[in-house]
């Protein structure tokens, strides 16, 4: 049985999620949250540090994308890709929107939410990404109540969490939501939390920002990052 190493706030992991909801592979993969995440031990396993990864009897797979990808290839039914090579390329945009355009920069601008440490260049920076790229969005994206090919794929899977993360961050860290002025993404965004693999990952999104914010507000999490660089720089230094 295959793992994932997944968070309930992870966009990222989000998104593969939804993914393995959509496809029915609860009984296939299990879904993990690994225990050393965030220290040397999980870098020293996993260079690049971060979740989701895959886990296949030991070896694993990092980065979200490839990890779609590749389930689709191992798990190919139901498929979530395209029923042609240009309805696929159109999906595969679509949720390179949501990851590169979108995630990435509401990822990077997350911490800017905390008014006491904000940085106004950096928020105008990725803030104003989000902005054009959510414009872009509204001129692509499909009208009937999924992001393309009229059915959910790929693009729904990136989109959802990068769209729950626009709301959860954005007004946060000062920067107007800019999906209410865009009226395709806006009908979308109303319209696909409706469906069941979406409304799923929603709720855990939600359950995640509870329990972060839970965090912040008891201090502990400024502590934990802390105690995270601490280690991870001494790490360094020793490597
Ligand atoms: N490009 C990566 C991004 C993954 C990512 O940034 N994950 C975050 C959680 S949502 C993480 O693990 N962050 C830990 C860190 O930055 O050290 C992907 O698509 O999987």
């Amino acid at each position: 049985m295959m793992k994932l190493y997944s968070g309930d706030l992870s966009p990222y992991s989000a998104r593969v999620r939804m993914q393995i909801y959509a496809k029915g592979l609860e009984d296939r993969i299990q879904l993990e949250r690994p225990a050393d995440f965030g220290t040397p031990a999980f870098r020293q396993r996993l260079p690049i540090g971060r979740i989701p990864v895959l886990d296949i009897d030991g070896d694993l797979m990092p980065e979200s994308e490839v990890i779609a990808e590749y389930l689709e290839e191992v798990f190919p039914t139901p498929s979530l890709l395209g029923a042609n090579p240009r309805e696929t390329a159109q999906i595969r945009t679509i949720a390179r929107l949501g990851d590169v355009y979108l995630l990435n920069n509401l990822f990077m601008l997350s911490p800017q939410s905390r008014a006491a440490t904000r940085n106004q260049g950096i928020v105008d920076l990725l803030g104003g990404q989000v902005t054009r790229n959510i414009k872009a969005l509204n001129k692509m994206i499909g009208t009937d109540g999924y992001a393309a090919a009229g059915r959910l794929t790929m693009a729904d899977c990136a989109l959802v969490p990068a769209l729950f993360l626009i709301e959860s961050v954005m007004p946060g860290a000062g920067v107007e939501n800019p999906v209410p002025a865009a009226a395709n993404v806006a009908a979308y965004w109303t319209a696909i939390q409706r469906n069941e693999h979406a409304a799923r990952v929603l709720v855990e999104l939600k359950r995640g920002l509870e329990e972060r914010l839970e965090l912040i507000r008891s201090g502990a999490f400024e502590k934990m990052m802390k105690a995270f660089q601490e280690a991870q720089a001494k790490a360094d230094a020793e490597a």
